[in-house]
């Protein structure tokens, strides 16, 4: 290669550079930022209680599955209606402003909840109340 030759590949690379700056530099943010979210997404735990099947019988003594849960703040609680009938999700505390209630609950449906305060949930079925569960968040 001749000295010509050699600047000439030289210069050829840092235009390329130049031109793909913004390029790299916008990829970076995005890698960045991505990979962010991953790490914060990997803390928050998810919790699942399910209403087994014949949940709605006193009897059977078995309402939430399982009854009571420590969780962090942020974490988020999911709720399953594996029941043949309807069942909720109700706050037991009505005047907290936490306050939370499903409504009803279909066969196999699914509720949702992430606590953002710390305090203790304590939460009842408004068919049959006397099915309860406790959500212990710090
Ligand atoms: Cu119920």
């Amino acid at each position: 290669m001749t000295e010509y030759e050699l600047k000439e590949s030289y210069n050829h690379f840092t235009g390329c550079m130049r031109k793909n700056y913004a390029t790299y530099t916008l990829l970076s943010f995005v890698l960045f930022f991505s990979s962010m979210f991953l790490i914060n997404s990997a803390w928050a735990s998810e919790y699942t209680i399910s209403i087994p099947y014949g949940a709605a019988n006193p009897s059977l003594d078995q309402s939430f599955e399982p009854p009571s849960i420590q969780a962090k703040i942020g974490d988020k609680i999911a709720w399953t209606n594996l029941d043949e009938m309807m069942h909720s999700v109700t706050g037991v505390d009505k005047a907290s402003q936490e306050q939370f209630d499903s409504g009803a609950l279909h066969i196999g449906q699914k509720f949702e909840r992430t606590f953002d305060k710390a305090g203790e949930y304590n939460y009842y079925c408004i068919f049959h109340p006397f099915m309860t569960g406790k959500i212990t968040v710090s």
